[in-house]
């Protein structure tokens, strides 16, 4: 089993700000980012080029929510999905970075 079905089964522990029956958001382990939460869908999907439209309608909702938990749905905030090796994907469970709480900056080369 992977690291976040394992999360999600709270086998692993994690630091949770928000869950529901679909979605699980948790503060990532190595912060980047005064706010650096992962959001997940429970149920696991390898990536984003291999998931549904139905679970990312819903997830759109959560990751909203989540944002304003961490009251930075006004100020704003950075969304990311690392895809495979070329994007840096470490872990292959669909996961939305979500940075902020500070500038995160321009994405630059
Ligand atoms: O990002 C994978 C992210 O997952 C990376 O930022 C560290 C984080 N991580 C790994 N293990 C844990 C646990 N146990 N709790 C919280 N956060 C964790 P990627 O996009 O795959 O490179």
């Amino acid at each position: 089993m992977c690291i976040f079905c394992k999360i999600v089964n709270k086998e692993i522990p994690s630091n949770i700000v928000l869950e529901d029956e679909n979605f699980l958001a948790f503060h990532d382990i190595n912060p980047t980012r005064k706010v650096h939460v992962l959001v997940i869908p429970k149920i696991h999907f390898d990536s984003f080029q291999v998931t549904n439209s139905d679970i990312m309608r819903d997830m759109t909702k959560f990751i909203q929510q989540v944002a304003i938990e961490l009251n930075i749905d006004k100020s704003g905030y950075r969304l990311i999905t690392n895809i495979g090796n070329d994007g840096g994907q470490e872990v292959s469970h669909l996961h939305f970075h979500l940075i902020g709480g500070e500038k995160v900056g321009r994405l630059v080369r």
